[in-house]
């Protein structure tokens, strides 16, 4: 099954990334049918562990949404189960070094491009009886830039053959810089580190995504020019709309 982000991104159409912090398959098939380009199964900050992702990943399956996850560190045997399960694609947290690039690729990769295991089970069923070997080309691999030490080397990450993009995680990013933690942050230190990583895996031919915290501010980074945002996880929207729908209850 061909990743459609893939033919997104170069047909020069932004990717609406969803974002499950919650370990429910019902919310994962509710979310996936909203209209999303991908959903991302979040087991860093999300309260979810290997068997809740696999019945979201089923969940997933029933809608048009691609399944991503994000891992909760850069270790191969969490990366590689993940895609087992069926994950599409996966964003690697605290993207450093150019060796933590590699590894991450290699991770995601079969022989003899990487050093992922053989056992697809999943992958089968969601990408079908050629997923090998059409899973290297079709996986895609999101590395987050969210430390001093990301930046410091952001340019020899981008040339690691087989990335194919950076996700940023403007919280992280922002207390690496000495900040304060926030999406949208308006410290102009943050600010210019966030617009350079946009700009440097652009001029790499690589995909700039980056976390946000609503649809106002991910229609603001696609107008900076990154390719792919999530508007805010479900678990912030539904709290969200809950507090609206309570005081517009209340008359408030
Ligand atoms: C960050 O902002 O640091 C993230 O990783 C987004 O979830
Ligand atoms: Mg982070």
């Amino acid at each position: 099954r061909p990743n459609s982000i893939r033919q997104k991104i170069s047909s020069g159409q932004p990717v609406i990334n969803g974002w499950l912090a919650i370990p429910s398959s019902y919310s994962a098939e509710v979310i996936g049918h909203q209209g999303f380009d991908s959903v991302t199964v979040d087991l860093q900050h999300g309260m979810i562990g290997i068997d809740a992702a696999l019945s979201m990943f089923q969940a997933l399956s029933s809608t048009p949404a691609i399944p991503l996850a994000r891992v909760p560190w850069n270790d191969p045997a969490q990366i590689m189960r993940l895609l087992d399960s069926g994950a599409y694609g996966i964003i690697c947290p605290m993207i450093s070094t150019v060796d933590d690039a590699a590894s991450f690729v290699s991770s995601c990769r079969y022989p003899p491009h990487g050093q992922r295991s053989f056992g697809p089970a999943r992958g089968f069923l969601y990408g079908g009886a050629d997923y090998y070997p059409q899973a290297d080309k079709e996986i895609l691999t999101l590395g987050m830039i969210e430390t001093q030490a990301g930046l410091d080397n952001l340019d020899k990450i981008l040339e690691i053959d087989g990335l194919d993009g950076i996700y940023i995680g403007p919280n992280d990013l922002a207390l690496a810089l000495g900040s304060v933690p926030k999406s949208e942050s308006d410290d102009p230190v943050v600010m210019k580190a966030v617009e350079h990583i946009r700009a440097r895996a652009i001029a790499h031919g690589k995909i700039a995504g980056i976390f946000c915290s609503s649809g106002e501010a991910a229609a603001m980074r696609i107008k900076q020019g990154f390719q792919m945002v999530t508007p805010g996880n479900e678990a912030a929207l539904m709290a969200n709309a809950a507090k609206a729908a309570v005081s517009t209850a209340r008359g408030a």
